[in-house]
């Protein structure tokens, strides 16, 4: 029905193309995120609304999982944030005239843009066999279906359970108590598309997968800023806000990334007069214009340089440090001697010179952080990518001090803690043990699906029952025709969302969409109002409390979906009290606080303004608790990309008019385009060398062991990436990234580095 339909945004006829702009934010910002909120959400609710964001009474933004400072600026949102929050305010209701109206055949043709514009969705709903239209269906019956579904199964492993990040901590801790009870580790979620390379790195070699510094650390005491493959400008905007503070204190920048993003070169705040009347602060020193995947060969070519420096003056490296809490270090070293510079020169596409210029501003700092997110997260080196930046912090003692450290900038809002509630297809066993002891069952052991392995087993036929706590699983996995094609073979999906996507107009044979509430309104539950805590990038964990009417009288919480399905699941003879948890989630806190270490006395710290950190061995007190107790350098041996000829090494980004699968608009400002998403960005170098014009439609085509892969009609734009490099966006592209295409020991899809040539379209 759906894989050879035309789909409506193939024909960007209306789009425009300007140069690149120098700068991010500013007022053209602010009046860009306010319009958005009070053209969809009224102006008295749109300003109400964005008063109570990220203000410690208020709720958590439901964008980007950037800390709050402790004490907020009275507008403490930015554009993009604002964004969010319109799209889940807006007054447009997809109730079941709606579905009565559009039969899915006819849905499956729209755009994602298109989908996510119709409003919230107000009243569950079903999709009977053979049927093209969703119908109405009350909870009970919802309930009911799924749990003789899932009591149908050969095996509880014939079940899987995906998260989105939004997911708060309390309903997190619930889903995977009750996919555990019910018998099975298969737990995918977004983490497994997203961080995942940085918690397999990090685990691995400093013993906790998440990132060790704080927001002071970048505000006040970092002397050196490091930004890998992150866009902060349009996915972290209130980034900026840190960044510029830490500017004007003398903090230098340096940026690594193929694209010379506007938010990495400027910021103009908003929030502040000199933002708005002036040029802005310019933020990055230096720029490196990387090639897509050179990372790995940059930060070991600094390494060996760092290793150098020290024979011959003795005091680049932090020997105390060295000796008294690492290991590996003679290794490690030992395999940056055999470095080869043509291999540096291939893989990164920087000059000596340029690496010489940055291993200056290192040897200058004496506390440097490392920041990145998903372009270095999403390649098949990205494992061996991050420890190796692991390895660079190491050697000059940059862990567990003010100033120094890793920063991996998580992307939804609460994706960190979620992982923290254990939704991990594989957790370990002394999770399963405190959980087990509280709720007195044997949890499973074997490690269940990720996201990619998900699939594989749709494919081969190994799932009965897919449910979504919230997301857009068909259009943020990889190899979108035959992930869309294994998805219909399932006897019944089920999604718990707020908004129409495009994992609803690709059903199984039954399919449930149930719809929830989101943050930004009133939860009242038997036990009276209630509210919810999520953890950022940065271990703060704090309340969020949704204020607003919810856009539907039918709607139920996260928390009480998941109750109520566990009830029916389970039967009454269980010993769980799901209704307990339901009517009063300071219960569910209350066994969080005694099954996940931590959480001691939870309901009393999550009641302070601001919230509590939860403890970072090597931030704290520099221990370890690794394989040997040390922290780990490790060797990593390089694999240089090599492109065929007439081919490019694509990557897949955000537009600034997106959040991941939800189309907000069709511009990207910041990189000067208007209206159209179909376009891929190359340099004029490789433009000529591929004798094509700017402007020319062309279709992007990968090609992989099992065949080639196709995403048709795509403007060429020319544009100042680095050398043999292109990029488009995401989901567009995502039918081009192979299933197997995936990050060595992550599981990560490789949506950073695809292969493909550029047909011309002709005719
Ligand atoms: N407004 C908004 N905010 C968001 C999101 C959103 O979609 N919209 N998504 C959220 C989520 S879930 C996430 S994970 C984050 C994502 O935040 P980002 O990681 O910033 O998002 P991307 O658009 O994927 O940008 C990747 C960046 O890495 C660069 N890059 C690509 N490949 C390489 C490489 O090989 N080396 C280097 N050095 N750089 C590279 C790209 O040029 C680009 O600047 O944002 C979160 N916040
Ligand atoms: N090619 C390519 N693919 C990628 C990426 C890439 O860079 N390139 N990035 C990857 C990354 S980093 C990520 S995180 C994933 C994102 O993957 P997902 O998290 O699965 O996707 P989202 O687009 O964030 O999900 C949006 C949907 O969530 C639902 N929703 C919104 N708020 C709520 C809520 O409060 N509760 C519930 N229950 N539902 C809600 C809405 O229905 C909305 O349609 O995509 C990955 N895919
Ligand atoms: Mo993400």
């Amino acid at each position: 029905m759906t894989k050879d339909a035309p789909r409506d945004d193939f024909d960007d006829t209306e789009l425009r193309v300007r140069p690149p702009q120098s700068s991010a934010a500013g007022v053209p910002g602010v009046v860009h995120g306010l319009r958005d909120v009070l053209d969809q959400a009224g102006v008295r609710r749109g300003v109400k609304t964005l008063r109570l964001l990220n203000q410690h009474r208020g709720f958590d933004c439901p964008g980007c999982a950037w800390p709050e400072p402790g004490k907020p600026h009275v507008a403490e949102f930015c554009e993009n944030g604002a964004k969010a929050v319109a799209e889940e305010t807006t007054v447009r209701r997809v109730g079941p005239d709606f579905f009565a109206a559009h039969p899915i055949s006819l849905l499956a043709t729209k755009t994602d843009h298109w989908l996510g514009q119709q409003g919230r969705l107000t009243a569950p709903v079903v999709r009977d066999i053979d049927s093209d239209h969703y119908r109405p269906i009350g909870w009970d019956d919802a309930f009911t279906m799924i749990a003789d579904e899932l009591r149908g199964m050969d095996s509880p492993d014939q079940a899987a359970f995906y998260t989105s990040g939004r997911t708060s901590n309390e309903a997190a801790f619930l889903y995977q108590l009750f996919a555990r009870k019910l018998g099975t580790n298969n737990l995918p979620d977004c983490s497994n598309m997203c961080h995942e390379s940085s918690g397999a790195a990090l685990n691995e070699t400093i013993g906790i997968g998440k990132g060790s510094v704080s927001l002071a650390d970048i505000t006040d005491h970092a002397e050196l800023i490091v930004i890998v493959g992150q866009n902060p400008g349009t996915n972290h905007p209130r980034m900026l806000t840190a960044l510029e503070q830490a500017k004007r204190r003398g903090a230098r920048i340096v940026a690594i990334n193929p694209l010379p993003e506007a938010g990495l070169r400027a910021f103009k705040n908003p929030q502040a007069v000199r933002g708005v009347v002036g040029k802005g602060t310019p933020l990055a020193d230096l720029f490196l214009q990387i090639k897509v995947g050179g990372d790995h060969a940059f930060f070991q070519a600094v390494n060996a340089a760092l290793v150098e420096a020290d024979r011959a003056t003795g005091d680049v490296l932090d020997h105390d440090f060295i000796d008294r809490y690492t290991s590996g270090f003679d290794d490690a070293a030992a395999s940056w001697m055999e470095l080869n510079d043509d291999d540096v020169r291939a893989a990164t596409g920087l000059t000596a010179r340029q690496i010489d210029e940055f291993v200056g501003e290192v040897v200058a700092a004496r506390s440097v952080v490392v920041c990145w997110a998903m372009g270095l997260t999403q390649h098949k080196k990205s494992v061996p990518t991050i420890r190796e930046i692991v390895n660079f912090l190491l050697l000059r003692g940059n862990i567990g001090r003010p100033g120094a450290g890793a920063c991996p900038v998580r992307g939804h809002s609460n994706v960190q803690g979620d992982r923290t509630m254990g939704i991990w297809e594989k957790v370990p066993d002394a999770f399963l043990d405190r959980l087990g002891a509280e709720f007195r069952f044997e949890p499973p052991r074997a490690h269940g699906h990720d996201t990619v392995d998900t699939i594989r087993a749709m494919l081969a036929g190994r799932i009965r029952v897919f449910m979504a706590m919230g997301g857009n699983f068909a259009a943020a996995t990889p190899d979108s025709d035959r992930t869309a094609a294994a998805l219909r073979t399932i006897p019944l999906t089920v999604h718990v969302s707020t908004k129409l996507n495009r994992s609803h107009v690709l059903p199984g044979h039954r399919s449930l969409i149930l719809p929830c509430l989101g943050r930004t309104e009133v939860d009242v539950q038997a036990g009276g109002e209630q509210f919810v805590t999520v953890e950022d990038s940065m271990s703060v964990v704090h309340a969020s409390r949704g204020t607003l009417r919810p856009a539907s009288g039918e709607l139920r919480s996260e928390v009480a979906i998941i109750c109520g399905l566990a009830r029916a699941v389970l039967g009454d003879d269980d010993a769980t009290p799901w209704e307990r948890f339901n009517a009063d989630y300071a219960t569910v806190r209350e066994r969080i606080s005694r099954v996940i270490p931590g959480f001691e006395r939870f309901e009393e710290r999550v009641g302070e303004p601001g919230g509590f950190v939860l403890p970072h061995p090597p931030r704290d007190e520099r221990r370890f608790a690794t394989a040997d107790g040390s922290a780990r350098f490790t060797v990593n041996d390089l694999e240089v990309i090599r492109v065929p000829a007439g081919r490019l090494l694509l990557q897949t980004i955000r537009s600034h008019d997106q959040f991941n699968t939800t189309i907000y608009g069709l511009d990207d400002r910041y990189r000067g385009i208007t209206n159209g998403r179909r376009v891929v960005f190359v340099c004029r170098e490789d433009l000529d060398a591929l004798g094509l014009a700017d402007g020319t439609t062309v279709d992007l085509v990968s090609e992989w062991t099992d065949g080639e892969r196709r995403a048709p009609s795509f403007r060429v734009v020319a544009y100042p990436t680095a050398r043999g490099c292109a990029a488009a966006y995401y989901p567009e592209t995502n039918p081009l990234v192979p299933l197997d295409h995936t990050a060595e020991v992550s599981n990560t899809p490789a949506s950073k580095s695809v292969v493909v040539r550029l047909e011309p379209v002709t005719g």
